[in-house]
């Protein structure tokens, strides 16, 4: 970039900081101006608070300005019939910034968010708010290092109608590849009032509705049901010929003066079909499901119940999901398992282990059964849990009156004072 280029940009610059309103008569690159048409987006490089955010534009209809969503935080910019409203959300807290004014005007504004002199500052033309200093959402003066992380999606232009004009940190052009249904170059929004129908004064006959197109700024007459016609004519229709019934309702003309009769479909009424019959009321889902009033109505039901009028509790139980004789219970979207003693888990599959707190003693085996256990025991030793030693002095083995004495499979014969010896 030569000095000359640099000057004139930092001139460029400069100028758009202090929000003049000539802007689009600056001398710019064509492609520093961008029209949105409402499914417009531009994706571009993430933003830190605390960088200068400065953007022109020029609106009929508002929408959002720009959003940057990370996965605790988001900031955006939108622009309103109420006026200009900045919306950070930090972690869990949301701090809301609003300038009123009219702004839907189809006329140039300049917007500003800057930090300096220990406040956050958000201006348009001559109004100002402070959004943060140290006494005030202080903890938004910290704010940088979480607002943009390497999650932060910065769209500009959701949902909005009209044209942008590029500034600091705001910056966009052509080579961008996230980019949708966005045109580069001088706004094509004519300048002027915003609302043809209004400078037309109610143009539309017979009760027609005056309706502007957001993209071209002119506007367009929609008639009533039984009118038809270019606009701003609304003529009556008396003739099948130019199908006066709406909602599929069958059209038939009379022999005698080729009037016309509609035939309307369920959930359809009116001399062209033209009212929708609301067949949702409180009670006609029940279970808390959604109705939606077309074509007479359809239920959607909530996750658990079915049936035309969300009337049916679904069985959960039926595909008998319990094991080992385990009794179901069936429930609203859910079933639970009342297993049998010696059987855990959500489906009782789990077969507990009895063994588990080595219940049998002495250096017994331990078989694990159904809600019980088994011990194999030692030789010389019985018992459930193998705690009993044998008496395997009970058969008297120690001959000539010698004193038996038990020990564990085995026996000791004491012979003092027999007169006899041997085992
Ligand atoms: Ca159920
Ligand atoms: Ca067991
Ligand atoms: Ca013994």
């Amino acid at each position: 970039m030569s000095y000359l280029t640099a000057a004139v940009l930092i001139l460029s610059v400069f100028k758009l900081i202090h929000g003049t309103h000539s802007l689009p008569q600056l001398q710019i690159t064509k492609d520093r101006e961008i029209f949105f048409n409402k499914t417009s987006y531009v994706r571009i490089p993430p933003l830190n608070l605390h960088n200068h955010i400065n953007l022109s534009f020029r609106t009929c209809v508002g929408g959002t300005l720009f959003v940057q969503n990370s996965v605790k935080n988001k900031i955006s910019l939108n622009v309103t019939t109420e006026g200009l409203l900045l919306i950070i959300h930090l972690t869990s807290k949301t701090y809301e910034s609003k300038i009123s004014g009219q702004f839907l005007d189809n006329s140039w504004h300049n917007v500003n968010i800057v930090t300096r002199s220990g406040n956050i500052t958000f201006s348009v033309a001559d109004q100002q708010q402070v959004v943060a200093n140290a006494s005030y959402n202080a903890e938004l003066m910290n704010a940088e290092v979480t607002l943009a992380d390497e999650t932060s999606k910065l769209i500009l232009g959701e949902g909005f109608v009209g044209c942008m004009f590029e500034g600091a940190n705001l910056i966009s052009n052509t080579s961008i590849s996230e980019k949708h249904n966005v045109e580069w170059g001088p706004c094509p929004l004519p300048i002027g009032s915003c609302s043809p129908c209004k400078k037309a004064g109610d143009p539309c006959q017979n009760n027609g509705r005056c309706e502007e197109d957001k993209t071209t700024g002119n506007y367009d007459c929609v008639c009533e049901a039984g009118f038809t016609g270019i606009p701003p004519n609304c003529t009556k229709i008396t003739t099948c010929a130019s199908s006066p019934c709406v909602n599929n309702g069958i059209c038939s003309s009379s022999p005698v003066d080729s009037s016309f009769n509609c035939t309307c479909p369920d959930g359809f009424t009116g001399a062209n079909c033209e009212l929708e019959i609301d067949d949702c009321n409180s009670n006609t889902c029940k279970n808390g499901g959604y109705c939606l009033n077309k074509n007479g109505f359809r239920c959607f039901c909530i996750p658990g119940y079915t049936g035309s009028h969300c009337e049916i509790d679904v069985n959960e139980c039926w595909s008998n999901p319990c094991f080992n004789g385990a009794q179901c219970i069936d429930l609203v979207n859910r079933y639970s398992c009342v297993c049998p003693v010696g059987f855990t888990g959500r489906d009782c599959k789990i077969d507990i282990n009895e063994c588990a707190s080595n219940p049998c003693m002495n250096g017994a085996t331990c078989i694990d059964g159904n809600a019980t256990f088994t011990c194999i025991c030692p030789p010389g030793l019985t018992g459930n849990i193998c705690d009993f030693n044998i008496d395997d002095c009970k058969s008297s083995p120690c001959l000539n009156n010698g004193l038996c004495l038990d020990q564990l499979n085995n026996y000791t014969c004491n012979c003092d004072g027999t007169g006899f010896t041997g085992a």
